[in-house]
């Protein structure tokens, strides 16, 4: 406890709820420390002025207009002078995002990973024209560890040796994401992939606990599973009232952690009970009223029915229009959570006509009673994007969710790439683009983007991509089909 300020600063409820933090001084303004100083107690969060040799401490390093060697150098520092297994090392941007949006972000982009020394360890960076040694740089020498350029079906993922363990463990971190516990969710995610890429059957406590990110007590729970098949624990976190209704919540369509816990609290224990709060947003409605339905993923050949129906209304407006499939149902999987469906075609560029394309097929489908409810209808940049419910004409047919995009065709092979996902690899092709000087949206791959504060100073200038071939060469990655995109 000496090393909490004083419990009456903060604020119960707040975002940063349940998470101790350790503000790192390197590289810190003091004007950034003050603010962050009252801005992390103010949203519940606790702030640890030492770091602690064990127990959960998120310590955040500042990240802004810092070389990443030195960065590297600091985290690297840290976790040898300060050996804790439960620390979380993130950058200070992570803290600047959360503020901004008034929410806890997720920590996977703003994760500062130990990375052991290397002999060339100056050559730290980014991959600017600027760089003095190109051909051997911090982001290539590490690019083949990024998911997007592995192969999702490379993965030991479905039948690797120690199922049964991260099953188990992934009942928890459900949970615990479910009742937006981020913290513990991301520590056990971390363990599970780490256990996941693990190549043998773990037998001994020793193993489990040498491997990364797995803590003592993890390799503990880890031989309970072992020997006993299954964990205590996971019974007493996910069989209680709580977790069982936040579980439930959190499958309304519209409804994440954060509503779930907000209902919970309310008083709220079914969905009936929410039939009867006033305070429901539309798409919490509309979640609410088809729950059975939206609740359920697809057959993938209900997913083809849905996309002919699509296409073919949107072909009768401009036969050479292309119309693909995209999300989970263009990575091949056998069940879909809705369809993603990409529009375009090869002279598209004039905003009238995307607008036109985009509204003439709405008007369509919608004379056919093909939508039966829209949830949101935006424009982003140049792209037009509906958000909404629709249902097959035939008898028995379920209320499903469909989004359609309609993009210029300069966009496409960005707006392919991202609509395709998973949102995994999306992640990881955008946190490799940034680490080599670039960006990386659904609209476009732009490279010399210089950022001031995290923000874009400059819109850089866009690298010509029109097919995903040649955003996978830009960033130097082994082309992936859909289908190994599925990480
Ligand atoms: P989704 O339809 O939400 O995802 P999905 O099609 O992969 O899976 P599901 O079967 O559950 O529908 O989004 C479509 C794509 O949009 C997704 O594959 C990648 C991208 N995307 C992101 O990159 N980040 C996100 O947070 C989300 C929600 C989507
Ligand atoms: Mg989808």
């Amino acid at each position: 406890m000496s090393n909490e300020l004083p419990a009456k600063r903060r604020k119960a409820g707040g975002f940063f709820d349940d998470l101790s933090i350790h503000l790192y001084p390197a590289a810190l303004s003091k004007i950034r420390q003050g603010i962050f100083e009252r801005q992390i107690p103010q949203n519940g969060g606790q702030l640890v002025s030492s770091l602690p040799k064990s127990g959960q401490i998120l310590v955040l390093i500042e990240d802004n207009a810092i070389e990443p060697a030195r960065l590297q150098q600091i985290v690297r520092d840290l976790s040898q002078k300060h050996p804790n297994p439960e620390a979380t090392y993130l950058g200070m941007s992570w803290l600047s995002k959360c503020l901004e949006t008034g929410q806890q972000c997720l920590f996977d982009e703003f994760e500062l990973k130990v990375s052991e020394p290397k002999p060339s360890e100056s050559n730290l960076g980014k991959m600017t024209k600027k760089d003095e040694h190109p051909k051997e740089s911090y982001v290539d020498r590490n690019r083949h560890k990024f998911v997007c350029a592995q192969s999702s079906s490379d993965e030991a993922t479905s039948t690797h040796p120690n199922k049964l363990i991260t099953d188990e463990l992934e009942k928890l971190a459900g949970a615990y994401k479910n009742s937006n516990d981020q913290w513990r969710a991301f520590g056990y995610q971390k363990a599970i992939t780490s256990i996941k890429n693990y190549p043998k059957a773990i037998t001994n406590r020793d193993e489990a606990a040498a491997l990364p990110n797995v803590g003592k007590k993890m390799a503990d729970k880890i031989i309970e599973i072992i020997e006993q098949g299954s964990l205590q624990k996971v019974s007493e976190v996910c069989n209680n009232e709580r977790m069982q209704v936040l579980a439930l919540f959190n499958r309304v369509w519209g409804a994440g952690p954060k509503t779930a816990e907000q209902w919970f609290l309310k008083g709220h224990r079914t969905l009936e009970d929410l039939q009867n709060d006033d305070k429901l947003t539309a798409h919490q409605k509309v979640g609410l009223r088809l729950f059975h339905d939206l609740d359920e993923r697809m057959q993938r050949e209900e997913c083809t029915e849905i996309y002919a129906h699509v296409q073919a209304t949107a072909l009768e407006i401009n036969p050479n229009l292309e119309v693909v499939a995209c999300g989970s149902y263009r990575r091949g999987k056998p069940t879909c959570g809705d369809l993603d469906i990409l529009i375009t075609h090869p002279k598209l560029d004039d905003d009238l006509e995307i607008s036109s394309i985009f509204n003439g097929l709405l008007n369509r489908l919608r004379a056919h009673n093909f939508l039966t409810d829209d949830l949101s209808i935006m424009s982003e940049g140049r792209q037009r994007k509906y958000l909404g419910v629709c249902k097959l004409l035939k008898s028995g047919a379920k209320h499903r969710r469909l989004d359609i995009i309609v993009v210029p065709v300069e966009e496409r092979a960005t707006a392919l790439m991202y609509f395709t996902g998973s949102a995994h690899f999306n992640r990881s092709m955008r946190l490799l683009a940034i680490k080599m000087g670039m960006s990386l949206s659904e609209h476009a791959l732009v490279t010399d983007v210089v950022r001031v504060n995290k923000e874009k100073a400059n819109t850089g200038t866009v690298i010509p991509t029109p097919t995903e071939a040649s955003v996978f060469e830009a960033l130097q990655l082994p082309y992936r089909a859909p289908n190994e995109r599925n990480h």
